[in-house]
Protein backbone atom coordinates (compact mmCIF):
# COMPACT_ATOMS: atom_id res chain seq x y z
CA UNK A 1 0.00 0.00 0.00
CA UNK A 2 1.30 3.28 -0.48
CA UNK A 3 2.37 5.31 2.60
CA UNK A 4 0.48 8.46 2.34
CA UNK A 5 -2.97 7.74 1.69
CA UNK A 6 -6.24 10.69 2.07
CA UNK A 7 -8.65 10.47 4.61
CA UNK A 8 -12.23 11.06 3.08
CA UNK A 9 -13.94 12.80 5.89
CA UNK A 10 -14.19 16.13 7.46
CA UNK A 11 -15.12 14.27 11.08
CA UNK A 12 -11.87 16.15 12.83
CA UNK A 13 -12.11 12.68 15.30
CA UNK A 14 -11.85 10.28 12.95
CA UNK A 15 -8.87 11.97 11.46
CA UNK A 16 -7.16 12.22 14.71
CA UNK A 17 -7.97 8.20 15.28
CA UNK A 18 -7.28 7.24 12.00
CA UNK A 19 -4.13 9.05 12.22
CA UNK A 20 -3.16 7.83 15.37
CA UNK A 21 -3.99 4.15 14.08
CA UNK A 22 -1.62 4.46 11.18
CA UNK A 23 0.95 6.36 12.12
CA UNK A 24 2.94 3.22 13.86
CA UNK A 25 3.13 1.62 10.45
CA UNK A 26 4.58 4.03 8.84
CA UNK A 27 1.33 5.63 7.03
CA UNK A 28 1.31 9.24 6.75
CA UNK A 29 -2.40 10.30 6.59
CA UNK A 30 -3.66 13.57 5.66
CA UNK A 31 -6.76 14.84 5.70
CA UNK A 32 -9.16 15.52 2.76
CA UNK A 33 -8.78 19.13 3.19
CA UNK A 34 -5.09 19.25 3.12
CA UNK A 35 -5.20 16.99 -0.09
CA UNK A 36 -7.06 19.94 -1.83
CA UNK A 37 -10.80 18.49 -1.60
CA UNK A 38 -13.62 20.39 -0.27
CA UNK A 39 -16.10 17.26 -0.75
CA UNK A 40 -19.31 16.38 1.08
CA UNK A 41 -20.73 13.96 -1.11
CA UNK A 42 -24.58 12.45 -0.11
CA UNK A 43 -24.69 9.78 2.11
CA UNK A 44 -27.76 7.97 0.26
CA UNK A 45 -26.34 4.38 0.59
CA UNK A 46 -28.60 2.26 3.07
CA UNK A 47 -25.37 0.25 3.78
CA UNK A 48 -21.81 1.65 5.61
CA UNK A 49 -20.19 0.14 3.09
CA UNK A 50 -21.99 2.27 0.17
CA UNK A 51 -21.55 4.87 2.12
CA UNK A 52 -18.11 4.75 2.31
CA UNK A 53 -17.79 3.77 -1.04
CA UNK A 54 -19.48 6.85 -1.97
CA UNK A 55 -17.16 9.06 0.01
CA UNK A 56 -13.52 7.63 -0.98
CA UNK A 57 -14.57 7.82 -4.51
CA UNK A 58 -15.77 11.61 -4.35
CA UNK A 59 -12.26 12.52 -2.88
CA UNK A 60 -10.57 10.40 -5.48
CA UNK A 61 -12.11 12.05 -8.46
CA UNK A 62 -11.16 15.65 -6.53
CA UNK A 63 -6.95 14.58 -5.91
CA UNK A 64 -6.42 11.31 -7.51
CA UNK A 65 -4.26 9.93 -4.85
CA UNK A 66 -5.14 6.78 -2.95
CA UNK A 67 -8.00 7.30 -0.38
CA UNK A 68 -9.95 6.10 2.12
CA UNK A 69 -13.18 6.68 3.80
CA UNK A 70 -14.77 5.75 7.03
CA UNK A 71 -18.20 5.04 7.34
CA UNK A 72 -19.26 4.21 11.01
CA UNK A 73 -21.97 4.39 13.09
CA UNK A 74 -24.19 2.65 16.24
CA UNK A 75 -26.15 -0.35 16.38
CA UNK A 76 -28.34 -1.36 19.13
CA UNK A 77 -29.90 -4.92 19.54
CA UNK A 78 -33.06 -3.34 21.39
CA UNK A 79 -34.10 -1.17 18.34
CA UNK A 80 -33.38 -3.32 16.05
CA UNK A 81 -29.76 -2.11 14.64
CA UNK A 82 -30.51 1.80 14.76
CA UNK A 83 -29.59 4.09 14.19
CA UNK A 84 -27.18 2.25 12.10
CA UNK A 85 -26.01 3.97 9.10
CA UNK A 86 -28.19 7.08 10.45
CA UNK A 87 -25.86 7.66 13.70
CA UNK A 88 -24.70 11.15 12.65
CA UNK A 89 -28.33 12.41 11.72
CA UNK A 90 -30.25 10.53 14.37
CA UNK A 91 -30.13 13.66 16.83
CA UNK A 92 -28.47 17.09 16.65
CA UNK A 93 -24.50 17.07 17.27
CA UNK A 94 -24.24 17.17 21.08
CA UNK A 95 -27.67 15.57 21.57
CA UNK A 96 -27.36 11.87 20.24
CA UNK A 97 -26.06 10.69 23.60
CA UNK A 98 -29.34 11.79 25.29
CA UNK A 99 -31.65 11.14 22.73
CA UNK A 100 -30.75 7.72 22.54
CA UNK A 101 -30.61 7.04 26.68
CA UNK A 102 -33.78 8.59 26.30
CA UNK A 103 -35.46 5.94 23.87
CA UNK A 104 -33.45 3.14 25.48
CA UNK A 105 -35.12 4.53 29.20
CA UNK A 106 -37.09 1.23 29.61
CA UNK A 107 -34.04 -0.97 28.11
CA UNK A 108 -33.27 -3.51 31.06
CA UNK A 109 -29.38 -3.75 32.03
CA UNK A 110 -29.46 -7.72 30.13
CA UNK A 111 -30.99 -6.15 26.84
CA UNK A 112 -28.72 -3.01 26.42
CA UNK A 113 -26.27 -4.83 23.98
CA UNK A 114 -24.97 -2.87 21.05
CA UNK A 115 -22.09 -2.62 18.33
CA UNK A 116 -20.32 0.33 16.80
CA UNK A 117 -19.81 -1.01 13.34
CA UNK A 118 -16.45 1.07 10.84
CA UNK A 119 -16.31 0.32 7.04
CA UNK A 120 -13.15 1.39 5.62
CA UNK A 121 -13.61 1.99 2.18
CA UNK A 122 -9.98 1.50 -0.19
CA UNK A 123 -9.74 3.57 -3.65
CA UNK A 124 -6.81 4.29 -5.62
CA UNK A 125 -8.16 4.36 -8.92
CA UNK A 126 -7.13 0.52 -9.78
CA UNK A 127 -8.51 -1.08 -7.18
CA UNK A 128 -11.28 -0.62 -4.79
CA UNK A 129 -12.21 -2.44 -1.51
CA UNK A 130 -13.72 -2.28 1.73
CA UNK A 131 -13.35 -3.58 5.34
CA UNK A 132 -15.23 -3.97 8.35
CA UNK A 133 -14.82 -3.72 12.02
CA UNK A 134 -16.52 -4.78 14.78
CA UNK A 135 -17.04 -3.37 18.58
CA UNK A 136 -19.41 -4.86 21.05
CA UNK A 137 -20.61 -3.33 23.90
CA UNK A 138 -23.73 -2.24 26.27
CA UNK A 139 -25.26 1.08 26.16
CA UNK A 140 -24.69 2.52 29.60
CA UNK A 141 -27.76 4.36 31.65
CA UNK A 142 -25.97 7.94 31.62
CA UNK A 143 -23.20 9.54 29.96
CA UNK A 144 -19.64 9.18 31.74
CA UNK A 145 -16.18 10.43 29.94
CA UNK A 146 -15.01 13.21 28.48
CA UNK A 147 -12.70 11.75 25.47
CA UNK A 148 -14.03 10.91 22.07
CA UNK A 149 -16.93 11.73 20.46
CA UNK A 150 -20.45 10.79 19.50
CA UNK A 151 -21.67 7.73 21.27
CA UNK A 152 -18.69 7.26 23.18
CA UNK A 153 -19.86 8.39 26.43
CA UNK A 154 -22.99 5.82 26.87
CA UNK A 155 -21.04 2.80 24.67
CA UNK A 156 -19.86 0.71 27.55
CA UNK A 157 -16.59 -1.84 27.25
CA UNK A 158 -15.31 -4.03 29.63
CA UNK A 159 -16.88 -1.65 32.36
CA UNK A 160 -16.03 1.72 31.05
CA UNK A 161 -17.27 4.06 28.26
CA UNK A 162 -15.14 4.76 25.72
CA UNK A 163 -15.21 8.59 26.73
CA UNK A 164 -13.26 7.18 30.04
CA UNK A 165 -10.48 5.61 27.65
CA UNK A 166 -7.13 7.55 26.29
CA UNK A 167 -7.12 7.70 22.81
CA UNK A 168 -4.43 4.83 22.96
CA UNK A 169 -6.93 2.56 25.03
CA UNK A 170 -9.78 2.75 22.48
CA UNK A 171 -8.02 2.41 19.52
CA UNK A 172 -6.59 -0.92 20.42
CA UNK A 173 -10.12 -2.50 20.68
CA UNK A 174 -12.38 0.16 18.52
CA UNK A 175 -14.52 -0.80 15.71
CA UNK A 176 -12.17 1.55 13.30
CA UNK A 177 -8.69 0.18 14.29
CA UNK A 178 -10.35 -3.58 13.41
CA UNK A 179 -11.15 -2.36 9.90
CA UNK A 180 -8.14 -0.26 9.59
CA UNK A 181 -6.08 -3.90 11.11
CA UNK A 182 -7.83 -5.53 8.28
CA UNK A 183 -7.00 -2.87 5.32
CA UNK A 184 -3.28 -3.39 6.23
CA UNK A 185 -3.33 -7.33 6.77
CA UNK A 186 -4.67 -7.14 3.00
CA UNK A 187 -1.90 -5.15 1.89
CA UNK A 188 0.45 -6.65 4.10
CA UNK A 189 1.66 -3.58 6.26
CA UNK A 190 4.13 -4.64 9.07
P1 LIG B 1 -17.77 11.92 7.63
O1 LIG B 1 -18.95 11.35 6.92
O2 LIG B 1 -17.31 13.25 7.11
O3 LIG B 1 -16.62 10.93 7.75
P2 LIG B 1 -19.50 11.75 9.97
O4 LIG B 1 -19.32 12.07 11.41
O5 LIG B 1 -20.74 12.31 9.29
O6 LIG B 1 -18.17 12.22 9.17
P3 LIG B 1 -20.52 9.07 9.51
O7 LIG B 1 -21.45 9.49 8.45
O8 LIG B 1 -19.70 7.82 9.31
O9 LIG B 1 -19.41 10.21 9.79
O10 LIG B 1 -21.31 8.99 10.87
C1 LIG B 1 -20.75 8.31 11.94
C2 LIG B 1 -21.45 8.71 13.23
O11 LIG B 1 -21.52 7.56 14.06
C3 LIG B 1 -20.62 9.74 13.97
O12 LIG B 1 -20.98 11.07 13.66
C4 LIG B 1 -20.89 9.37 15.42
O13 LIG B 1 -22.11 9.94 15.85
C5 LIG B 1 -21.06 7.86 15.35
N1 LIG B 1 -19.77 7.18 15.57
C6 LIG B 1 -19.00 6.52 14.66
N2 LIG B 1 -17.86 6.08 15.21
C7 LIG B 1 -17.90 6.47 16.49
C8 LIG B 1 -17.01 6.34 17.57
O14 LIG B 1 -15.82 5.77 17.44
N3 LIG B 1 -17.36 6.85 18.74
C9 LIG B 1 -18.55 7.47 18.91
N4 LIG B 1 -19.45 7.66 17.93
C10 LIG B 1 -19.12 7.16 16.73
Amino acid sequence: MNKKIVLATNNANKLREVSAILAPLGIDVISQREAGANCDPEENGTTFAENAMIKAKAVYEAVGMPVIADDSGLCVDALDGRPGVYSARYAPKGMECAKLLDEMKDVPENKRHAEFRCVIAYVDGNSEFTFEGVCRGVIGFREQGENGFGYDPIFVYDGRTMAEMTDDEKNKISHRSMALKKLCDHFKVE
